[in-house]
């Protein structure tokens, strides 16, 4: 991991002197307002924190280090005979800033290998849970359990530099991202497949041998899972995973423990587990209305009685997108390549057709546009991939990408613990009637 380490000390320290010299210079400048409407709605659109691994535009959807999905899938390298690319080379984008070689990418395709042995109580733990338990409830006891293997937590137990923090967060970092693979793939063997587990095989890359361990075998499986590894990663810093990742890193809790507490976030329904609601929807959907290939009519009903019964439809919507999700595209170009004809993946696309219209007619709906979840499950679903309360332990192993690298930044350019004001509506009351100004303190 040395070159890796060393390269990503020499940036990030000019990066933390280059913004030593920005705020000293222009530091008590004014970058927006904030409403009182805001703060009562989920603080939607405040600038409050920097992470310098992607950037969400709401009309053009996400980039990594300045680069669009289809500009990494044409510069990023490729496993041999694939067109998708491998998510290590995202990984080292996202830390570093520039787009990798494939000797790069082998190189840490390689570490992650070796790094990746899980200790026996990691699945004793995972084993104490009834079967019934929800993959993420097991995934997120999974990777509390790893915690005892925090070299962050060892090194500052015995009194730890603030200058080295970065490099122990770094080390943790790597081993959790090199750990997941394994975690996920024993609870998905563990409940779905009997218990029969699949040894990793260290000939293939990350997202590769993650394939083989969940027993999908075949090339374009693993292409799914390159693709899928990669597109989920990151979403820039706000997003509940990444951001509850940062602020439980800010208090300095370790890697493992930052991370389990983001993937907790991300087990909301309306954050990552959305790519399960979507598919539960289309199946009930299907058996509501008798059919596999239902009609853009019917659907059209379907969807105006899922929002009479005052719920939300799924994978559409967004906090900051206000056009389609990119990773939905993308998504939609690898159906349309691999598996044109799939009656799942055809009704996604006709439903794609038609809630747009709906929801925009409600008239409240910011964004009437598919996410990145409104259609992953229908990729799965076509290589036997059914199990979809797995899915979303899917997106938790992409997402380590992103926040891990993300936290190495926040330790690297040393960001505080994050700490925002709150007040009480008895507060706010009393300053509108000028009773009562004091904010801030
Ligand atoms: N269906 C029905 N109503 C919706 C809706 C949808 N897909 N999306 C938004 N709305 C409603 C909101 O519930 C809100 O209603 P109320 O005023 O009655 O509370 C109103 O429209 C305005 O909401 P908004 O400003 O457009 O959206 P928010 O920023 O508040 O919420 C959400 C963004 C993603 C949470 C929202 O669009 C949603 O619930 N979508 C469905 C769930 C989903 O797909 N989540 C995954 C998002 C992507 C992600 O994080 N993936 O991990």
């Amino acid at each position: 991991m040395g070159i890796i380490k060393d390269k990503f000390e020499a940036k990030s320290k000019q990066e933390a002197q280059d913004i030593k010299a920005l705020l000293k210079e222009n530091g008590s400048k004014v970058i927006g307002e904030v409403t009182l409407s805001q703060i009562y709605s989920g603080m939607r659109g405040i600038t409050g924190l920097v992470s310098e691994t992607s950037l969400l535009d709401a009309q053009d959807g996400i980039r990594f280090r300045g680069y669009s999905i289809p500009e990494l899938q044409e510069k990023l390298p490729r496993a041999e005979g694939g067109t998708e690319p491998l998510p290590e080379g995202l990984f080292l984008l996202m830390l570093l800033g520039e787009i990798p070689t494939k000797e790069d990418v082998d190189y840490l395709t390689n570490q992650w290998q070796r790094r990746s042995h899980v200790p026996k109580h990691v699945f004793h733990v995972i084993d104490a849970l009834p079967l019934t338990a929800h993959p993420m409830t097991m995934f997120v006891s999974g990777v509390m359990a790893l915690q005892t293997e925090s070299n962050f937590a060892e090194a500052y137990s015995k009194g730890l530099n603030k200058s080295d923090y970065w490099k122990h967060v770094f080390d943790d970092a790597m081993d959790l991202i090199a750990r997941l693979p394994h975690i996920a793939a024993y609870i998905y063997r563990k409940k779905y497949k009997f218990g029969e587990y699949i040894s990793p095989n260290g000939l293939l890359d990350w997202a590769g041998n993650f394939a083989h361990m969940l027993g999908y075998k075949g090339h374009d499986f693993a292409e799914l899972m390159r693709l899928y590894m990669t597109i989920h990663a990151d979403h820039e810093g706000g997003n509940v995973s990444a951001h509850t990742t940062h602020l439980v890193g800010s208090a300095l809790s370790d890697p493992y423990l930052s991370y389990a507490a983001g993937m907790n976030g991300l087990a909301g329904p309306l954050h990552g587990l959305a790519n399960q609601e979507v598919i539960k929807w289309i199946f009930e959907m299907q058996e509501s209305l008798g059919t596999d290939s239902p009609s853009k009519e019917q659907i059209g009903e379907y969807v105006k009685q899922t929002l009479a019964s005052g719920k939300v439809v799924p994978g559409y919507g967004h906090a900051v997108l206000r056009k389609t999700d990119p990773r939905f595209t993308a998504q939609m170009d690898f159906g349309k390549k691999h598996m044109p004809d799939d009656k799942l993946c055809q009704t996604v696309w006709n439903i794609y057709d038609v809630v747009p219209e709906i929801l925009k007619a409600t008239g409240k709906v910011k964004n009437p546009w598919p996410n990145v979840d409104a259609h992953s499950g229908a990729l799965l679903v076509h290589y036997g991939f059914k199990e979809y309360e797995f899915y979303t332990v899917l997106f938790a192993v992409s997402r380590s990408l992103g926040v891990m690298a993300s936290l190495c930044w926040d330790r690297a350019l040393g960001q505080s613990i994050e700490r925002p004001k709150s007040v009480t509506t008895e507060l706010v009351k009393k300053w509108l009637k000028g009773e009562d100004a004091i904010w801030g303190e």
